[in-house]
């Protein structure tokens, strides 16, 4: 290889490139993959469809609410159903979970109600699971830093000794392609790449950050990154399930039997704006949206289910009805959720009493005892 054919600019056309492991074409066809052969029974694929529908309905509700004053704000997750669903179950209960603030299909496999997280953006609790109940940790906002986290958790589980037993757990941090940049996914390639660490970097590369392109992130495809930090990388289309589903599973079994970790490309689209305090018209051409419609994560699924006769009108009746269901409590629940006391924001800073917080505590109860009583 030459230095100048090194320097050749990448391939990133809207197709993923040659690499990129598919096992449900955008239309609905199954193909196979030599490396990730999947066996999937009718009805695991009956309840992928399910979450995908239900976890989209989640979403735009979410979004519904917001538009209507009742959230401050929302991340969604549109058009990324596919990367989230079939990563989070190929997650066993053992495994710990590290998200970004987007994860929310990740989140509802992990059975984290989806009203905790609708608390946090309506800023009524501070994260409202408990991380370790659910091996699904808080919400991370700091664009990276939680890839640090995950990999000292798994160095955490290496030190364990459970690899390669039955009990064995492993860590996955989950970004998107702007975090690629930051330092901190970079040191943490490094410490999990030399630690040998069971961890999975899961990055779910939806061609954008806010209104950065992923031509500003990289000359490379992002996957290919893993290579110099000395562990594999795989690209895998981030809008189909099943094949989402069969990299992660390996690369999470890898991991657990002390193979050391694996980044993940889910190559996929962000269809909605970075949050509902931005507009996407003001960056990016309509019409590359369009294109991606076209590979929507539900309708392949939908698609494939349909034409081998494996879901009938009914089912697919029953899921939309279940989703909007969903959401009608979930906005019911929104709305009901009480406004906590002011000085709450204190609670769950430290596990034990700490003097600086005490201190600021009487400081701020002082304060609020200088308003007089409004009657009701
Ligand atoms: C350290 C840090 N820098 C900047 C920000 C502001 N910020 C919030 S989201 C975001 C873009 C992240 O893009 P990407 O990693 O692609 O994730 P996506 O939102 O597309 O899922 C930025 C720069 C931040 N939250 N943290
Ligand atoms: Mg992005």
């Amino acid at each position: 290889m030459t230095i100048d054919s090194m320097r050749a600019a990448p391939h990133q056309g809207d197709d993923g490139g040659p690499g990129l492991v598919q096992l449900l074409t955008p239309e609905g066809e199954r193909v196979e993959h030599p490396d990730y052969p999947l066996d999937v029974t009718a009805d695991e694929l009956r309840g992928l469809y399910r979450d995908l529908v239900v976890v989209r309905g989640i979403d735009r509700e979410a979004v519904s609410l917001t538009r209507q004053g009742e959230l401050g704000l929302w991340a969604s997750l549109l058009g990324q159903e596919a990367a989230q669903i079939g990563s989070g179950r190929a997650l066993t209960g053992t495994d710990m979970v590290f998200p970004t603030y987007r994860e929310h299909g990740v989140a509802y496999c992990r059975g984290v109600e989806p009203i905790k997280l609708l608390g946090m953006f309506r800023g009524v609790n501070h994260s409202g699971w408990n991380p370790a109940e659910h091996g699904f940790h808080l919400y991370t906002i700091v664009i990276g830093s939680q890839t640090l986290h995950a990999t000292g958790y798994a160095m955490g589980i290496q030190r364990d000794g459970v690899l390669g037993t039955p009990n064995a757990g492993a860590a996955i941090a989950y970004f998107g392609d702007g975090a690629t940049s930051q330092g901190d996914v970079n040191e943490a390639f490094v410490f999990a790449s030399v630690a040998h660490a069971p961890i999975v970097f899961f990055c779910q590369n939806n061609q954008w950050a806010i209104s950065e392109p992923l031509e500003r992130q990289s000359r490379i495809p992002l996957y290919r990154r893993a290579q110099g930090f000395g562990f594999p990388g795989v690209r895998v289309d981030g809008n189909d399930v099943l094949a989402c589903l069969a990299v992660t599973r390996a690369a999470l079994e890898n991991a657990r039997t002390g193979q050391g970790p694996t980044l993940v490309e889910a190559y996929t689209y962000r269809m909605g704006a970075h949050t509902t305090t931005d507009d996407p018209t003001r960056y990016r051409l309509k019409s590359d949206e369009e294109a991606w419609k076209l590979k929507d994560p539900i309708e392949r699924v939908r698609a494939y289910l349909a034409r081998e006769g494996l879901a009938s009108e009914t089912f697919f009746r029953s899921v939309d009805d279940e989703a909007k269901a969903v959401a009608a409590d979930l906005r019911k629940e929104c709305r009901a959720l009480p406004d906590p006391p002011p000085g709450a924001m204190f609670e769950h800073v430290y596990a034990a009493p700490h003097p600086l917080m005490t201190e600021e505590q009487e400081a701020f109860a002082a304060y609020l005892d200088t308003f007089e009583e409004v009657p009701a």
